[in-house]
């Protein structure tokens, strides 16, 4: 393995030299720079214990929100914290965030939790969370089981699938079913934080997954990422993150998906989220993601939510609602709305409540 990472950084190596680092240039061009407008909303408030990172959040109709903590991700600044997974009642004017506690039997110091999605049992209505972990660098899809009444979580399963390397985000769409994105090509570190970033190719796909069967359904993605389903479960959403579009596709019978079209959004979309009630996507977006990797603190990387409405019609309506220049919220990644509030979740900073209006 070392032979070929030595070999393909040699061969990048030259490339950039012989291209003057134009190879370089467009990498930070597809990274964005742009100087930001600060477009804050109402009433933001910084959600207390959600200080070391808040990757990934989803919200239940009845205001349970899960979020994922404390994630350590190649490239990006990163928390000493342990992965966790947290909750809050958003029906609760409190907001509090609490720690889920988790099984005795379960390795909380490998657990790196990234992308999570929520199912709920049709035969119970119990809630089934999925998470994505990397223990030890490596991909695994984590399920559990909610317990509501002492704010636990009971493991169910772990899985793993070779076609489940360099996993990002997933969502659920039965008790082991799911569809998640494969972030990069490479699975090595430092494949994935050099010669992957700066080569820029469409090398990247989303799995489904499942006992029966596992199969790659959609690839071509210069860096797939966000993934989230239509609340009529018909169509699946995919964020690629380096070509500022989120992607609609059909989900066929078979589970296989087609697709049928890109929306432009002009920043690079992480996290996606579905309003129930509208269908309204909510994008977590990293506006200057250029100094998200190049990380300096006197010069932090921005925040930006954009939400696309309408998104099946022939005219989508894509808006900016919320963007910082980083002196608020670094990096963020995932915004969801409820009951006229909007949660903004970060990759390694802090979380905020805001009001829509
Ligand atoms: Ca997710
Ligand atoms: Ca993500």
């Amino acid at each position: 393995m070392m032979g070929k990472v030595v070999y393909i950084s040699v061969v990048v190596a030259l490339l950039s030299v012989l291209l003057g680092w134009k190879v370089f240039d467009l990498r930070k061009r597809t990274l964005a720079s742009r100087e930001l407008v600060q477009n804050h909303l109402p009433n933001c408030v910084p959600l207390k214990n959600l200080d070391n990172g808040s990757e990934d959040i989803t919200i239940l109709s009845d205001g349970r929100a899960f979020i994922s903590t404390g994630l350590k991700y190649p490239g990006v600044p990163a928390t000493e914290w342990p992965g966790k997974i947290f909750s809050i009642d958003l029906q609760d004017p409190r907001m509090k965030a609490v720690e889920l506690r988790m099984p005795r039997n379960f390795d909380l110091e490998s657990f790196n939790p990234h992308g999570i999605s929520v199912y709920i049992n049709p035969s119970d209505d119990t809630v089934h969370l999925f998470v994505v972990s990397h223990p030890e660098g490596k991909s695994q899809v984590e399920i559990f089981q909610f317990v509501e009444d002492d704010l636990s979580l009971v493991h169910l399963k772990t899985i793993k699938h070779e076609l489940l390397y360099s996993v990002n985000d997933i969502v659920a769409v039965g008790l082991e079913h799911f569809y998640a994105t494969n972030d990069h090509y490479f699975t090595n570190e430092f494949l994935k934080t050099t010669v992957e970033l700066f080569l820029a190719q469409p090398l990247t796909n989303v799995v489904y997954y499942s006992p029966e069967e596992v199969k790659v359904v959609s690839e071509g993605y210069y860096g797939a990422n966000g993934i989230n389903i239509s609340p009529d479960n018909r169509h699946v959403y995919v964020a690629d993150v380096f070509d500022h579009k989120v992607h609609v596709l059909k989900k066929n019978e078979d589970n296989s998906l087609a697709s049928l079209k890109s929306v432009d959004v002009g920043s690079l979309v992480d996290n996606i989220e579905v309003d129930p009630d509208t269908g309204d996507l909510w994008l977590g977006c990293h506006p200057n993601a250029w100094k998200l990797f190049m990380f300096n603190p006197e010069d932090p990387p921005g925040s930006e939510v954009i939400r696309i409405q309408n998104i099946h019609s022939d005219e989508p309506v894509v808006t900016q609602v919320y963007e910082d220049d980083g002196h608020v919220i670094m990096g963020s990644s995932v915004a969801a709305p409820y009951g006229g509030k909007l949660l903004i979740g970060s990759v390694f900073h802090k979380a905020l409540c805001c009001d829509l209006k």
